[in-house]
């Protein structure tokens, strides 16, 4: 397994549409092995194939909200969805302080559906649908918006947006500046 390089705006290859996966293979699950190392060694909770200059439409989550082992230890749910769709959307909103793995330590709150119907196919090709609430719905919309090349900011009111990646800059520039000293 490898830790890939994640991408992070402005790169304009985040904001690429990413094509359907035709078929599961040898490559297409060292991708997704990949994947979670990256997503878990980086804290994230989500994870798109396009982060990874993957545009395809893949998309990793594991919420960590499986039951505790003997230790009281969280134990890992990997989830994988392929070529995801959402069928239905509710009218009712949920807001969530969102992040991205793109967009580093930065946070604000996004309203999306509460709960989605949605399609998508398993690592074994298997076609599954599911009525989603909660951090999973929330969650899989970001990521499935990665698939469309829109990020979680572009969902922002302008002036938010813009004070957003301004503490990014600054952020990033004092980190130059304490890596240099
Ligand atoms: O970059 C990404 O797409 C991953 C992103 C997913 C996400 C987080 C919050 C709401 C929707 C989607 C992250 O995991 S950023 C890290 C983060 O915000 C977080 C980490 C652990 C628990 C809760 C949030
Ligand atoms: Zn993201």
């Amino acid at each position: 397994m490898a830790r890939l390089p994640i991408l992070e705006v402005p790169d304009p290859r985040l904001r690429r549409r990413s094509v359907p996966v035709s078929a599961v293979t040898d490559e297409l699950r060292t991708l997704v092995a990949d994947m979670f190392e990256t997503m878990y060694d980086a804290a994230g909770i989500g994870l798109a194939a396009a982060q990874v200059d993957r545009p395809i439409r893949l998309l990793v989550i594991d919420l960590v909200d499986g039951p505790p082992d003997a230790e009281g230890r969280s134990t890992r749910n990997p989830r994988v969805f392929i070529n995801p769709e959402i069928l239905e959307p509710s009218e009712e909103t949920s807001v969530y302080n969102e992040g991205c793995l793109s967009v580093p330590d930065q946070y604000a709150e996004v309203a999306r559906p509460a709960r989605i119907r949605a399609r998508w196919r398993d690592l074994g090709w298997v076609e599954h649908e599911a009525t989603l609430d909660g951090l999973l719905a929330t969650c899989l919309q970001h990521e499935m918006d990665h698939l469309e090349g829109i990020l979680f900011i572009d969902h922002l009111s302008r002036l938010r947006r813009e004070m957003l990646l301004k503490k990014l800059a600054k952020a990033r520039a004092e980190a130059a500046r304490e890596k240099a000293a």
